[in-house]
């Protein structure tokens, strides 16, 4: 099939759209138009993925968030990550990172935005989904040697388990490892009485500490 020259600047700018009203299919074509054009496609699409992420984090703080939107947009941008880098070549320049929602609880909606969000800022997110034991949190952090490891917590009866994840991470030599919650029975706790790094007040905010973390390891 052959391929007009196409404004580049205005098909980014329309997948930044798309991404933003949370249209994966028109998200995917646009996608599909950068990387069949001329110029860097990759780049285009990848810078628009980021503006989109930056602007939707910007419009959700934790006192207004709208949970569709977010949804629909982390949707398209998984799509769009998908089209660029298929069969799990995802780049995650960043590091890798553990998350979980701790055993007795099956929240699990914040959780995956946490890790869709994360992911499309540039980092390997392992899920060991909900109710999960803390010590296959350990676990999996330990083998795939991550350097963070989140818990999402949305019942109380879970703080006193992320108040045992550090003591496990050291009796397993990973006293090194960042250990970061949020969710919402978890950020209403300081980091001292969750025995964490850091409580992140939403999936954005995670994504900020993780990515300064990961510069200072770098
Ligand atoms: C949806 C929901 C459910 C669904 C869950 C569906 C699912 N797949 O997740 C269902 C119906 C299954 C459910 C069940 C129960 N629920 Co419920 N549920 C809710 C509800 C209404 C919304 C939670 C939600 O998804 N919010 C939207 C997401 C996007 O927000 P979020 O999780 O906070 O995530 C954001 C941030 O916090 C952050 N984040 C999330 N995780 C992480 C992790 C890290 C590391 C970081 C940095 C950030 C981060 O990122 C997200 C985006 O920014 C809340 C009420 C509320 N307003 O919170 C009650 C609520 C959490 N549930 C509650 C209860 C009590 C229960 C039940 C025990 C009810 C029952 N008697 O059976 C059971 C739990 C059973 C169990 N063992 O877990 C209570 C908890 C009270 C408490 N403090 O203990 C709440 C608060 C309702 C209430 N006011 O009483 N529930």
């Amino acid at each position: 099939m052959k391929h007009q020259k196409l404004p580049i600047d205005l098909v980014r700018s329309a997948l930044v759209a798309s991404l933003l009203e949370g249209d994966s299919s028109k998200a995917l074509s646009q996608t599909r138009k950068l990387l069949a054009s001329e110029a860097d496609g990759q780049h285009h699409a990848l810078a628009a993925l980021e503006t989109a992420m930056d602007r939707m984090g910007a419009k959700c703080t934790s006192e207004q968030f709208n949970l569709l939107e977010i949804m629909l947009t982390g949707r398209a941008a998984m799509a769009v990550a998908r089209e660029l880098f298929p069969q799990g070549t995802v780049p995650s320049p960043r590091g890798t990172v553990v998350i979980a929602t701790p055993q007795g609880d099956v929240h699990d909606l914040g959780k995956n935005i946490t890790r869709m969000v994360l992911t499309t800022k540039g980092f390997r997110v392992i899920d060991c989904g909900k109710d999960c034991p803390i010590e296959d949190m350990v676990t999996t952090t330990a083998r795939e040697q991550a350097f963070a490891l989140l818990a999402s917590g949305l019942i109380s009866p879970v703080i006193p388990l992320v108040r045992q994840l550090r003591g496990l991470l050291h009796s397993r030599g990973l006293g090194h490892v960042v250990v970061v919650a949020g969710g919402a029975a978890l950020k209403q706790c300081t980091a001292e009485v969750l025995n964490v790094d850091y409580v992140g007040r939403d999936a954005f905010d995670a994504a900020r500490f993780l990515g300064e973390v990961s510069a200072a390891l770098q």
